[in-house]
């Protein structure tokens, strides 16, 4: 039954190379990625500047008995070259004063909406693990203004000059991956066990960033909706017109034109969201988030699923029927879950993100 309505979406052929060929073996897997990024890049998301060779971090304060005594906490200020020099944004992060080589959780933090608040860190901290904290609009703010932030930095005149330049997910995506050059160099910290977690445009996100960056073992793509995680072909929620509308800073200029003619673009979101295979998604929605599209985000996780298999992994796990709500899918590499509610990410999805990074890393 599923299968049924993911045919009727009529989708672009995950496994086929560009060349027509069938992509079926780990090398292969590798050249097809690279040919998923390079036309997300260039169409939807703009490509990303070579990404720089210095970055670093200092310290800015530390405080050694927070979350109830059990963690410590630092704010870092991280800081690398630009064409126009040094760029500088700060990040939090809690990591637990007993664990050594701890795996983290870095989440991408919305400023100040009070939907986006649910962030347990004393369970975070008490599970075992670490948690970093960056507020999206500290990289680049959420306008459709080039000339301020990340983008400002890499900007040669007053607006962007080519279709594919990067829009403001490609820089926060950008960003949180110089989060993970300074992890790199943290030896208290597991860089082989980090997810990057992000919810509605900071899911975008975090499905870019971890599709581009193979250095993250995870990533949870919260209520990403439209050029998420949710197929744009038969979208019940948000369509490309809807979004490039009201959002045109988020993608590259080249978008825009599939505004309405969703079913003649060469790509959709199943695609960019297996450019993280073989590293695992969890893919969550809501049963009554209509504007993201919980039917095309779980169909989404089903049509990037068969990379998984080709690579003799397994992904999405399911039942041939849609999922009922509360309901988490997590035996494969692709996870996927669903909550009774709308918009936001909630303690249900917190706890399944530590139980997959505990059964696939720590146990
Ligand atoms: C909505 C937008 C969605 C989603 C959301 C959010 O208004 O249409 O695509 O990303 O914002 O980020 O909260």
């Amino acid at each position: 039954m599923i299968q049924e309505e993911l045919k009727n979406r009529n989708l672009p052929k995950l496994l086929q190379m560009n060349d027509g060929t069938l992509c079926n073996t780990a090398t292969l897997w590798e050249k097809r990625r690279a040919e998923i990024l390079d036309l997300f890049s260039r169409e939807v998301y703009g490509y990303m500047p070579t990404p720089p060779t210095d970055t670093t971090y200092h310290i800015i304060s530390t405080y050694d008995d927070a979350v109830a005594g059990f963690a410590i906490y630092y704010r870092i200020r991280i800081t690398f070259s630009t064409p126009k020099g040094p760029f500088s944004f700060d990040v939090e992060f809690y990591t637990p004063k007993t664990v050594i080589h701890v795996p983290l959780l870095l989440h991408l933090q919305f400023n100040d909406s009070p939907l986006h608040r649910v962030y347990p860190v004393e369970d975070i901290i008490k599970n075992g693990f670490a948690t970093m904290l960056v507020r999206y609009c500290d990289i680049m703010p959420d306008k459709n203004d080039f000339s301020q932030g990340l983008a400002g930095m890499y900007l040669k005149g007053n607006q962007r000059e080519s279709p594919t330049e990067w829009g403001a997910i490609g820089c926060w995506a950008f960003a949180a991956s110089r989060i993970m050059d300074v992890i790199e160099t943290m030896d208290f910290i597991d860089s082989k066990r980090v997810a990057i977690i992000g919810h509605s445009r900071l899911g975008k996100t975090a499905m870019w960033c971890a599709a581009n960056d193979k250095r993250f073992a995870l990533a949870v793509i919260n209520a990403s909706g439209n050029t998420g995680a949710s197929l744009s072909r038969g979208n019940e929620g948000e369509t490309i017109e809807d979004i490039t509308k009201m959002f045109p800073h988020w993608f590259c200029e080249n978008y825009y034109k599939y505004a309405n003619h969703e079913s003649e673009a060469p790509f959709d979101q199943h695609e960019i969201v297996a450019a993280i295979a073989p590293r695992g998604v969890y893919i969550c929605s809501g049963d009554s988030d209509m504007w993201a599209g919980p039917k095309s985000e779980f169909l989404c996780a089903l049509a990037a699923s068969p990379v998984y298999e080709m690579l003799g992994l397994k992904g999405l796990v399911t039942p041939d029927a849609f999922p009922l709500s509360e309901t988490c899918m997590g035996d494969g590499l692709l996870a996927y879950s669903v909550h009774s509610g709308g918009h936001y990410i909630g303690r249900f999805e917190w706890e399944n993100i530590m139980k997959l990074m505990k059964n696939r890393y720590i146990n």
